[in-house]
Parts: C-alpha cells; sequence; structure tokens
C-alpha cells in the first residue's frame, strides 16, 4: 500500500466515501473491446498498415487477450460479421476461452455489399431486405455458437437527397425488418440499436437519434435496447443527459466509447474530453441497479496510433473515469441539490472530476494482480516490435 494511496484513503473516508466500496466496483468493471481496433484500419484516405497489426481473427483475440491480462478489465471481445468470419464458430468460442476471454457482441455487417447502395433493412426492394435479414439471423446463430449474448445492431441506411425516398416508408419497413430478426434472438440475450445522426448518408438517416432508436425498441420488446456510441452526436451535445433519459427508462442498452472533436472521428476514448466521459460515468454511478446490464464497449480504429497501447489506454481512460465518478459524494450532492446551491453542487462534482485518482488505481491493479502502470509494462516488454517481426 503506496502512502499516496494512504493519504488519498483517508482523505476520501474523511469525505464520507466508502473507500473499500469505491475499489470493489473498480475491479469489477468491464470494458470490451472491438476485434476491428486491432486490425489494419484507418481513414477514407489512407490506411498506413502497421506491421504489429493482427492478420485474422485468431491474432485480434490473442491482442483483446492481451490488453486483457495488462489491464485486468477487458475480459470479451466484440466480433464484426463478415470481417470475422470463420467456419468453425463454437472453435473460436473456445479459442477466445483458451486465452482467457470471452467472444462479446456480435456486430452485423450490411453496409458493405453493393446491393445495399441504397440501403439494408430499409430498402425499397425485398429481396435486398431478406439479404440483409438474413445475414442478421446468421449472426444470431454466430452468438449461440460462440456464447455471445449481444447483438449489435448499426445500419449505414438513409438517403443524400430531399424527395430520394420516403422516409416514413422507410421506418414502416425498418421495424417490419427488426421485428423478424427480434423473433430470431436467443434466450436471454440482447439486441442493441445503434444511431449515428450522419454517414454514409447526408441528408437522412434511418436511425439518427437515440429517439428514433429508443422508439423502435419499445415497439420491439424488452430485449432491444439502445445503443449510444460517443462519437454519433452533433457538436455540443449532452450525453450524459440521453444516458440518464436512457437509464430511466430501461433502455440503456450498452455503449461505444470513442473521442470526437469534429465527427465519428473514432479517437481514443477519453483523449479530447475526460470531462463528458466523467459526466457519462457519474449517471451510469448515480443509476445504482438501473446501469446493472449495460454493456461496455470501445468502438477505435486507429490509423497513426500504435494499435496495443491506443486499445491499453482506451481501456484506462475508461477506468479513471469511473474512478473519478465512483469518488464523488451524491449523498452530499443530493442535500446541496435540494438546497438549491447551483454552484456548492457542481463545486461538489468539480472536487471528484480534479482529484488524482492515480494512487486508488494503483492500489486497484496491485490487488487484481495486473501491472501497476500498464503502459509502461506493455512498452518495456517490446511486443509491438516483436510482433511487427512476427506478423510483417
Ligand atoms: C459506425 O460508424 C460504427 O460506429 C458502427 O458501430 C460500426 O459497426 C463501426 O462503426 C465499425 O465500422
Ligand atoms: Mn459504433
Amino acid at each position: 500500500m503506496s502512502e499516496s494511496f494512504v493519504r488519498l484513503s483517508d482523505e476520501l473516508s474523511s469525505k464520507g466515501i466508502d473507500v473499500e466500496g469505491v475499489i470493489a466496483s473498480l475491479k469489477k468493471q468491464h470494458i470490451e473491446t472491438p476485434s476491428w481496433g486491432y486490425g489494419n484500419s484507418g481513414t477514407r484516405f489512407r490506411v498506413f498498415p502497421n506491421s504489429a497489426a493482427a492478420r485474422n481473427v485468431h491474432e485480434k483475440i490473442d491482442d483483446a487477450a492481451l490488453i486483457h491480462k495488462l489491464s485486468g478489465i477487458a475480459p470479451s471481445v466484440a466480433l464484426h460479421i463478415p470481417w470475422d468470419y470463420v467456419s468453425d464458430w463454437k472453435a473460436l468460442g473456445s479459442y477466445a476461452t483458451d486465452k482467457g476471454i470471452k467472444i462479446g457482441a456480435i456486430n452485423p455487417n450490411v453496409f458493405q455489399d453493393e446491393i445495399y447502395m441504397l440501403g439494408s433493412l430499409c430498402h425499397a426492394k425485398v429481396d435486398v431486405r431478406n439479404k440483409a435479414i438474413e445475414h442478421m439471423v446468421e449472426c444470431c446463430e454466430i452468438m449461440s455458437a460462440t456464447g455471445s449474448d449481444l447483438l449489435s445492431i448499426w445500419l449505414a441506411d438513409g438517403t443524400n437527397y430531399a424527395g430520394q425516398d420516403s422516409i416514413r416508408n422507410r421506418k414502416a419497413l425498418l421495424l417490419d425488418s427488426l421485428k423478424k430478426i427480434y423473433a430470431n434472438l436467443p434466450a436471454d440475450s440482447r439486441m442493441l440499436l445503434e444511431y449515428k445522426f450522419f454517414e454514409p448518408a447526408f441528408y437522412h438517416t434511418d436511425i439518427a437519434d437515440w429517439g428514433t432508436s429508443f422508439a423502435l425498441c419499445q415497439r420491439l420488446g424488452d430485449q432491444a435496447q439502445v445503443l449510444v456510441d460517443t462519437g454519433h452526436h452533433a457538436p455540443g451535445t449532452n450525453i450524459a443527459y440521453i444516458v440518464a433519459q436512457l437509464l430511466d427508462e430501461g433502455r440503456l442498452g450498452g455503449f461505444h466509447f470513442n473521442s470526437r472533436n469534429y465527427a465519428d472521428d473514432d479517437l481514443i476514448v477519453g483523449s479530447t474530453n475526460p470531462f463528458e466521459l466523467f459526466t457519462i460515468f457519474t449517471e451510469l454511478v448515480s443509476a445504482g441497479d438501473l446501469a446493472a446490464d449495460v454493456a461496455y464497449m470501445i468502438d477505435q480504429s486507429h490509423n497513426i496510433e500504435p494499435k496495443l497501447e491506443a486499445m491499453l489506454l482506451s481501456v484506462l481512460n475508461c477506468q479513471t473515469a469511473l474512478a473519478k465518478a465512483l469518488i464523488v459524494d451524491y449523498k452530499g450532492l443530493e442535500t446541496l441539490q435540494a438546497d438549491g446551491d447551483v454552484l456548492g453542487s457542481h463545486r461538489l462534482m468539480m472536487d471528484a472530476f480534479e482529484t488524482d485518482v492515480r494512487p486508488l488505481l494503483a492500489e486497484v491493479r496491485s490487488r487484481m494482480g495486473v501491472p501497476v502502470d500498464p503502459i509502461k509494462e506493455l512498452r518495456a516488454s517490446g511486443i509491438e516490435t516483436k510482433l511487427a517481426a512476427a506478423r510483417r
């Protein structure tokens, strides 16, 4: 136990924070990493190949397992189909288990094939819609074979010009298609419906915002919930507000974490706006059990960053945000709010945000048996250089 941790622990305890409870919550944190963040990917202008990047789904699982080994809080990996297609899904599930992680969300892909130029589940032609539905039903089978309990849907559907298609007709087709997929969900699994306000469509997107996603989920049933990708909002959007609304309605299914400066930048979560991430986590922590089933996933693709270090830093930034949210004195906050103390309550929040939680995280990591400074450990291991030589 370091001196700095003892000092911080005393300070927090004096404010009424249950430090052991905070540590227990941090030990339980679970951040899922995406298979596509380990392979070569980039922007639409250029993909700079990275020699250390994983070349197939097995290497992606190896890399995700390494991030879990170093952080202790990333025990699952999301797959994107068909990017991660294999013939034997059970074997892939076992491969992951052998490496110490699980297969997480299955992400269907209905945005790459030629036939999806004008949409997938909302396409005017029934053949195209059926092809997209069949693909998603196959993804439900993959879930059963790999032990995944999340079908995470994002659609590129939309139009580029006013009048190009009927927004309301497309909405009816979308609901009809989603109902057919929903009927194939494995028992005890969930469908997460992701929204994005633009791109690749630039006039309208069929699931553009949380309200649209929420309305669809309500029409589908309890197994359908909203997925919030932090990069999928117009500048200035208060994401913490959206999180609060969805939690309260029991429809927050999960996150795709990343950071943005401009559009869907897919930068390292917590890098551009750590305060926004903190406010999101304070909503989750203060919601208690309401947030119990939320899936925390990263959705990033790194173009110029070393891939493993970028993913590890992303996971650790989520850990820092949770630590800061956990040391907010929510009882004290309630009193100040009831008194209408505008700046007292704000200062209480800022007090937690500005606290240096590094000694606390070092203590948590040493209790979990993972490196106290995972980034330093990764760098010292020289693994990215070794992988570059092996995978080149
Ligand atoms: C779309 O921008 C998105 O956020 C969806 O989650 C996709 O599945 C992912 O990025 C990868 O393209
Ligand atoms: Mn996403």
